[in-house]
């Protein structure tokens, strides 16, 4: 995908100010820290535009950007962690269930996991209220330059063993796996996704 352009559009929480549902969203999500950010800098060649952080940021909004005028990509708030009120963790959970359930043109759901791990159990509980709502599913199993060639074959099978849907190795440091997003989400935007 050649981009063209891409341009930060709005924050919202509340249905009342999300863009119109007039073209095709691409949303990104995952635990905080796990690189989601990077992801999306990495397919949009662009190094600032979704905020990459040391430190997990608090901020529990959903992020609309618009690429080449013709799609959205989706940046949903990170969820995991440790120290956040009970409240807060509902909150988060009715802020993108809302938005995931509610928006006829989303697309693709593209979920992120640590591939050095094993899915958390906020991992496999999102993961699961996709397959039951029949959404469209990529998994991007990031970081995978941080482990070695046995250990990353290894960690892929035992994902692909526990997780639906196409799973892709990916690094932010490197651009592995970004083509194959890329491919994902072309195909997505097409109507032609899932492949079968
Ligand atoms: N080695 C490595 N580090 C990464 C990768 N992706 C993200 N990181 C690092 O992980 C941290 C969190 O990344 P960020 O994109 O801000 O995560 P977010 O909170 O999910 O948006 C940062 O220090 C990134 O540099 C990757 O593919 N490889
Ligand atoms: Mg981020």
């Amino acid at each position: 995908m050649k981009i063209k352009s891409a341009e930060f559009i709005k924050s919202a929480t509340a249905e009342a100010h999300y863009p119109p549902d007039d073209m095709p969203e691409i949303a990104f999500m995952g635990r905080s820290n796990v690189g989601k950010s990077s992801l999306m800098n990495s397919l949009l060649n662009r190094k600032g535009l979704a905020r990459t952080s040391r430190t997990p940021g608090r901020t529990q909004l959903i992020n609309f950007f618009i690429i080449n005028d013709a799609f959205r990509f989706v940046d949903l708030p990170g969820y995991g962690f440790a120290r956040v009120p009970l409240d807060i963790k509902r909150e988060w959970g009715t802020m993108v269930t809302h938005y995931l359930a509610n928006r006829a043109r989303l697309v693709l759901s593209i979920h992120i996991i640590d591939l050095r791990h094993e899915p958390t159990r906020q991992d496999l509980e999102l993961h699961e209220w996709l397959v039951h709502h029949r959404k469209p599913i990529l998994t991007v199993a990031t970081k995978s330059d941080k482990l070695g060639r046995a250990d990353l074959g290894r960690n892929l099978k035992r994902l692909r063993g526990s997780l639906e849907g196409n799973i892709i190795p990916f690094s932010a440091l490197s651009g592995d796996g970004r083509e194959e997003v890329w491919l994902g989400i072309g195909q997505a935007i097409n109507g032609l996704y899932p492949p079968t």
